[in-house]
């Protein structure tokens, strides 16, 4: 099969990968992205389960690259559902005429760099290969679904369906005895719509979710046309307001809260969360206060008033306490949802704690310590092997041998959350290092893109590829982990951390201290690689040699 050549490949085609290619393109290279599914939009493809929407509002979770794109496009709701998100991403690859670029139903199994020709050789599962100077992995942070090996659950004579794999033309739920594994974000969005037309609904829950209403609304004209009149501006203050994940909805809030909760009084706080919580959303909540993901007394107290409007929204006080979270909260990402809580209200809805018990399925159901369910349908919804889980499983093979899995296997050595040493040209977007999980993924992929595209400038020019040190490492190691120190998110098994996968190294993956801090971090790492490189361009080398 012929070898395709090209100055980089992308892999994987979500938000990161379709602006990587485009970021290329517009720089001057050849540039081809592949994407195992049959169609681009990475985990906004694959994640089609019922009631499945972002939870940063629409006008913020899109790209900025483009204020052409910006104007032209017109959500119609505060927070886009799956489908119209997917629809986006299909827009920007015809309006960015990427499609001829973009190889589908390709899925990659190893990427080898040859130390001799300097260039990364990539094969697929199907044999096809590529030969490229650079290699850029934009393969997601919640990509890899995590699939517990539940026992007997190949004996079950119902349907599973999984949340990441949902099937494309939907499922009847209608009088269906149904089942749902898993309530972090997922099933909280899935488990009402369900719960609406299926026979009954079990929900098995291993650990109860902070959630908080969304108040997902049609996105009205005026607000729209708002925010477009001032757009380039919203996004100068999203990037410098060090808060992400900032959004147009909160933006009032930007100077309201104190650097700590216990700076002001009871009432203020409590006046304060009440706003966020009327405003719906989790970014409010995010921003309330400097310190309610570092300091457990600030943390408390929101906490508290969570628990209280969970005690609230369901009403039986005997099923709150088993839905009520006892672990401090942002330890696990908030959950938003549409009337998950008030769902528990239905007499056709039952939860069962599985916490600290067996949970095994025969051909009829599922039993819990010697409890039967008995189910048409198992929906399994356990989240994900994060951050490092898609790329560790592409066998990247490094100089002299060395895989990324073995580079990886105590600490997730990197520098500044987009390279690691020992692995030339190539970089990753919204991965290990980087400051996604707090971040507005979208933007963060424009600005990591930026320095990426600058270093591939660069080394064309000097003829040399770009690279970190261990030293580099080292220093990005120690940021991270002081970062992730003085949060509270060790407190829970998370896939913050690494800890929801059984196995998996626990421990921060991710850069923790803020998008601004980020930003400044990686200017400087980047001046850092610049600096070591040869200074003198190849063209003037061969000028000089003559
Ligand atoms: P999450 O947030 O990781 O939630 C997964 C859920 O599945 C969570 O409730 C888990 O319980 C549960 N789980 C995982 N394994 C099991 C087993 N073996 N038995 C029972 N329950 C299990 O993933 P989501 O997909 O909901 O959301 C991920 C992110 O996507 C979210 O944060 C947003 O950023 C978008 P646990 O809490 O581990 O006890």
């Amino acid at each position: 099969m012929q070898q395709r050549t090209a100055d980089v490949v992308v892999v994987g085609a979500g938000f990161s990968g379709l602006y990587a290619l485009h970021r290329m393109r517009e720089l001057g290279y050849t540039a081809t992205l592949v994407e195992a599914g049959d169609d681009v939009g990475g985990t906004w493809y694959w994640n089609r389960y019922p009631g499945c929407r972002v939870d940063t509002e629409s006008l913020d979770y899109s790209y900025s690259f483009s204020e052409e794109l910006q104007a032209e496009w017109k959500w119609t709701e505060r927070y886009a559902g799956q489908p119209e998100i997917h629809s986006y991403l299909r827009h920007v690859a015809t309006r960015f005429d990427l499609w001829s670029d973009i190889e589908l139903n390709t899925r990659i199994d190893s990427a080898t760099w040859d130390d001799t020709e300097q260039r990364w050789q990539l094969r697929s599962t199907d044999g096809r290969t590529w030969d490229a100077t650079n290699c850029i992995l934009a393969t997601g942070f919640l990509s890899v679904p995590l699939q517990p090996r539940f026992d007997g659950l190949s004996n079950f004579n119902g349907t599973v369906l999984r949340s990441t794999e949902w099937p494309e033309d939907g499922f009847d739920f209608t009088g269906k005895r149904v089942g749902i594994i898993g309530t972090g974000s997922t099933g909280v969005q899935m488990m009402p719509i369900i719960a609406k037309n299926a026979g009954r609904t079990t929900v098995f829950q291993r650990t109860p979710a902070y959630s908080v209403p969304l108040r997902n609304v049609p996105l009205e004209a005026e607000f729209d046309a708002h925010v477009k009149s001032m757009y380039p501006e919203w996004r100068r203050l999203q990037r410098e307001s060090g808060a992400g994940a900032w959004s147009v909805g909160s933006a009032p809030w930007l100077d309201r809260g104190a650097p700590s909760a216990m700076d002001v009084t009871e009432q203020e706080r409590l006046d304060l969360y009440e706003e966020c919580w009327q405003l719906g959303g989790i970014n409010g909540f995010y921003m309330a206060y400097g310190d309610l993901a570092s300091n457990l007394d600030s943390n408390e107290t929101l906490a508290e008033f969570l628990r209280e409007k969970i005690r609230e929204r369901i009403g039986n006080p005997e099923v709150a306490d088993k839905l009520v979270p006892q672990f401090p909260v942002m330890t696990k990402r908030l959950c938003a949802d549409t009337g998950y809580f008030e769902a528990y209200r239905l007499e056709t809805v039952d939860l069962v704690d599985v916490n600290g018990k067996t949970l095994k399925f025969d051909e009829s159901g599922i039993e819990v310590d010697g409890e039967h369910y008995d189910l048409d349908v198992a929906v399994v919804a356990t989240g994900f092997d994060a951050v490092t889980g898609a790329m560790t499983r592409l066998n990247i093979v490094g100089q002299n041998g060395e895989t990324l899995q073995s580079h990886w296997s105590e600490e997730y050595r990197n520098a500044a959350g987009f390279m690691s040493a020992g692995f030339p040209n190539l970089f990753w977007i919204n991965g290990p290092g980087s400051p996604a999980a707090d971040s507005n993924p979208v933007l963060m992929a424009e600005d990591q893109m930026g320095v990426i595209g600058d270093l591939i400038d660069n080394s064309r020019v000097v003829g040399e590829p770009v690279a970190v040190t261990a030293e580099m490492e080292d220093e990005w190691l120690q940021t991270c982990d002081s970062a992730f120190a003085a949060t509270l998110r060790s407190e829970a098994k998370s896939w913050y951390n690494g800890g929801n996968v059984p196995g998996k190294v626990t421990r921060g993956m991710m850069y923790h201290g803020g998008d601004i801090p980020y930003l400044q971090h990686l200017a400087a790492y980047e001046a850092q690689i610049l600096d070591q490189t040869a200074s003198t361009p190849v063209s003037s080398a061969a000028e000089m040699t003559a």
